[in-house]
């Protein structure tokens, strides 16, 4: 705003009058009313308020914008996530119908249609991977609640022994021990209930089959890193336990055996035993021929008492899969797993689904 400072203008008019007689009156008048002259403070106040506003404003205005691209970004990400997962799910139920159409039921190995990976790009981008893995290549740790009966078999603590000292543990019988007390159904034993409380551990056994994997964790004797590398103390130079056991959610009256068709060559040196590396050899030479669609072949070969002992853990076809699907679009990538059981008749439910990264 304009102001006029008396004071200034008289000072202005005599500075002129001092300098000669034409310049006196009108001349400095003029000038005292047309010249807008203000303390050089009060104008610098007002700059400095109007500045400050204005840069108060820019600031909330850029913060405002920032939050409103954020959360675009968040929106779409999600958005992008969610179709990625939606193209996973699709490809899983696929998976679960080739499982169902499978023609043979009595016999499964690695040549049949469900055991092909199966590879997706749409127009768009996407990528979707999924291939089906036979879960009974591997030796169930949920046996351990299996009873023996009057049929001669091996127990199954014995077979989780051999198995543990395979990967890595050299003391296994303490640890097999406790594994066995957290899921048999009964609280007999050295590892059952009374000694969670008493060494004032945090977990208890249920007294049921695992759940997962994740589960083992919890019992007494394992650590976190045991299940992906081995070993009693988890020290990775051994064969990691998750590549020749599994964990299937059931209650178990009977073994969950092993597909002599899928199963890898070490885990069938364990379970044969020692000296019976011909069978073993047997075994691989034959499927790769053609698959096993019984166990009669191996008969003559295989050392009679233990194979009598043993028969019950192992068989040529599958009732577990594992599905695994990824989804990698433009922006994301993410993975889905199913667990699957498969009824002798074919009907294919899902037991556990993981949506994992
Ligand atoms: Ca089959
Ligand atoms: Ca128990």
């Amino acid at each position: 705003m304009p102001c006029l400072s008396t004071t200034s203008v008289s000072s202005f008019c005599r500075t002129a009058r001092g300098g000669s007689d034409r310049s006196r009156g009108s001349p400095c008048e003029t000038s005292a009313v047309h010249e807008s002259v203000c303390p050089r403070s009060r104008c610098g106040s007002a700059l400095v308020l109007v500045l400050t506003v204005l840069g108060t404003l820019l600031i909330v205005l850029t913060y405002l914008l920032k939050e409103a691209a954020g959360s675009t970004r968040l929106a779409r990400a999600r958005l992008d996530r969610e179709r990625a997962y939606a193209l996973t799910a699709a490809a899983i139920e696929r998976a679960l119908q080739r499982l169902a159409d499978d023609d043979d039921l009595l016999t499964d190995h690695l040549r049949e249609p469900w055991a092909q990976p199966e590879r997706i790009e749409t127009p768009d981008g996407d990528l979707i991977e999924t291939v089906i893995e036979d879960e009974q290549r591997r030796f169930d740790l949920n046996n351990l609640a299996v009873i023996p009966g009057t049929h001669p078999m091996l127990p199954p603590s014995d077979l989780v022994v051999d198995l543990l000292r395979f990967c890595g543990d050299s003391d296994p019988q303490p640890r097999v021990a406790a594994l066995k007390d957290w899921i048999d159904a009964d609280m007999d034993g050295p590892y059952e209930l009374e000694f969670y409380i008493q060494a004032n551990l945090p977990s208890r056994p249920p007294n049921a089959p695992l759940l997962s994997p994740d589960e083992i964790v919890f019992v007494h004797g394992f650590s976190s890193k045991w299940w992906h590398r081995g070993g009693a103390e988890g020290a990775s130079d051994h064969c990691p336990p998750a590549r020749v056991m599994t964990v299937l959610p059931s209650p178990h009256t009977h073994p969950v055996p092993v597909n002599l068709n899928t199963a890898p060559e070490e885990l069938l040196l364990v379970l044969f035993g020692p000296g019976q590396r011909q069978l073993v050899n047997l075994v691989c030479t034959l499927r790769d021929t053609a698959p096993l669609r019984s166990l009669e072949p191996l008969v003559a070969v295989a050392e009679p008492v233990r194979a009598l002992r043993l028969w019950a853990y192992v068989d040529v076809r599958s009732e577990w899969f594992s599905v695994h699907s990824t989804a990698t679009t433009p922006r994301v990538r993410v993975h889905v797993h199913a667990l699957v059981h498969r009824t002798s008749d074919g009907v294919v439910r899902v037991v556990r689904w993981d949506r994992g990264r």
